[in-house]
């Protein structure tokens, strides 16, 4: 399971602030402290103004990258934004995102095959995201065509069917386990991610849907997370998660987190 550590993001209001006042030693403890908990990748989003966001995710970037080794994951639907950024960068960046939109494949999916970056690929297209299932895998194949014929390796695409929160539609967690599953089964080389603290947007003490949204979606075949790394509730929850399906040879990982304090005592 790979974290995709979701702390740096300017839609947060003390990133946003550290953001504008050019904060670098805010940044980097943020950056230090997940790339400590065990985050594969940081992801890095500069907030949505369309002006500033070259020139605030660039800053990032060059402040990030020299306090920790970890890979960034370069979160923004703007096209100028992703190329001045992969300009920056030192070591291949994750994007995110892609998706059906015909402004994303044609103003990012060129990018992330020029330089062979991973790509996240987000489940929905110019029209939102799809109520049902089988709405979304219509867009998912649509944007898997794009994805080969631009000779980017399924390997390398990382699929988000989304996740709705549960506020508004109780079946949205259901929709969004089947859209894994289908997934797994049609596309069995991409990865799957997705942003978990949406499923419980609006409703009280969070943290217990979202670990156990987490565990069904392990159960359906999911193998990264956008989530904060630095939460030490939802990594137990993860490692035991993974020990019970099965995925820790000799229960290493659980034991070695344990005697490390990642959890417990
Ligand atoms: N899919 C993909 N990328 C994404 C998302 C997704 N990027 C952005 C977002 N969704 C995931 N990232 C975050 C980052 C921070 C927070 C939530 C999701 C966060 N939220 C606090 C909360 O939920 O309580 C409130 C904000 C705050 O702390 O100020 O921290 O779905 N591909």
């Amino acid at each position: 399971m790979q974290i995709i550590g979701e702390k740096i993001n300017g839609t947060r209001k003390r990133v946003a602030q550290a953001i504008m006042e050019r904060d670098s030693a805010f940044i980097q403890d943020l950056a230090i402290r997940q790339a400590e908990a065990g985050a594969a990748w940081l992801d890095v989003n500069a907030g949505t103004h369309p002006n500033r966001e070259p020139d605030d995710l660039i800053w990032l970037v060059e402040t990030i990258q020299p306090v920790v080794k970890v890979p960034l994951c370069l979160d923004s639907a703007n096209p100028q934004a992703l190329a001045a950024a992969i300009q920056v960068v030192q070591q291949t960046p994750m994007i995110n995102s892609i998706s059906g939109e015909p402004s994303r494949l044609e103003g990012i999916l060129p990018l992330v095959a020029k330089h062979s970056c991973p790509v996240i690929a987000l489940a929905m297209d110019e029209r939102g995201i799809p109520e049902t299932c089988e709405q979304r895998m219509a867009v998912v194949h649509k944007v898997m065509e794009a994805t080969r014929a631009a000779g980017v390796p399924d390997e390398k695409v990382y699929v988000d069917p989304l996740a709705m929160t549960l506020a508004t539609n109780t079946q949205a967690a259901l929709i969004t386990l089947d859209t894994i599953h289908a997934i797994r089964r049609e596309f069995p080389n991409v990865h799957l991610t997705i942003g978990l603290s949406n499923i419980s947007f609006g409703l009280p003490a969070r943290s217990y849907i979202n670990r156990v949204f987490l565990t069904l979606a392990l159960q359906a075949g999911l193998d990264s997370a956008i989530i904060d790394p630095l939460d030490r509730e939802m990594k137990a929850v993860l490692i035991a998660a993974e020990l019970v399906l099965g995925r820790d040879r000799h229960c290493l990982n659980y034991t070695r987190a344990y005697r490390a304090g990642v959890f417990g005592k």
